[in-house]
């Protein structure tokens, strides 16, 4: 496994639940580091953008309004195998079917179905999406692999 970088979000609901510190924990115990980070948030064309190649799905909509509702942490992570690493700490787009310890099971526990939207994180789930999201939020000189 070689040094990766990928990308995450704390959605709208993680601010609300003021678990950012235990997220930022949970990613740092696990090896991986913040290499860069901001909140923000988006506007509802913005979101469409980042979730474009969801436009079709029958939640669409619902997604778009929440990831917009409010503030958003966004954060570049870089470590080994941070792609697969970071997806292991989120657990299942369910928070219903995630595993017991990931992020998802333990902070979106009791949303139904209709709810998956709220499922507190986003991550990256492979090389080529990593590269295409982490270039929609950073600048290559706001992103600090190992410290520099
Ligand atoms: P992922 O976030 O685990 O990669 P994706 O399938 O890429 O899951 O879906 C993107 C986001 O869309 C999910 O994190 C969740 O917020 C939302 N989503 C996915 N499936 C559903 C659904 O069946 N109902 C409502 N929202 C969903
Ligand atoms: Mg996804």
């Amino acid at each position: 496994m070689s040094t990766e970088s990928t990308l995450s979000i704390i959605k709208p609901d993680g601010v609300e639940k003021r678990i950012i510190g235990e997220i930022y924990s949970r990613f740092e115990r696990a090896g991986l580091a913040i290499a860069a980070a901001k909140m923000m948030r988006l506007t509802p064309d913005q979101a469409r953008s980042f979730y474009a190649v969801h436009k079709d799905r029958s939640f669409f909509d619902r997604l778009i309004n929440f990831i917009a509702s409010g503030p958003i942490m966004v954060q570049v992570l870089t470590g080994n195998d941070a792609i697969h690493k970071n997806r292991d700490l989120m657990g299942a787009t369910n928070p219903k079917e995630a595993a017991p310890g990931t992020i998802r099971c333990d902070f979106a526990r009791g949303i139904d179905d209709e709810e998956t939207h709220r499922n507190i994180v986003h991550g990256s789930d492979s090389r080529e999406s990593a590269e295409a999201e982490i270039g929609f939020f950073f600048k290559p000189e706001e992103i600090f692999v190992q410290g520099r």
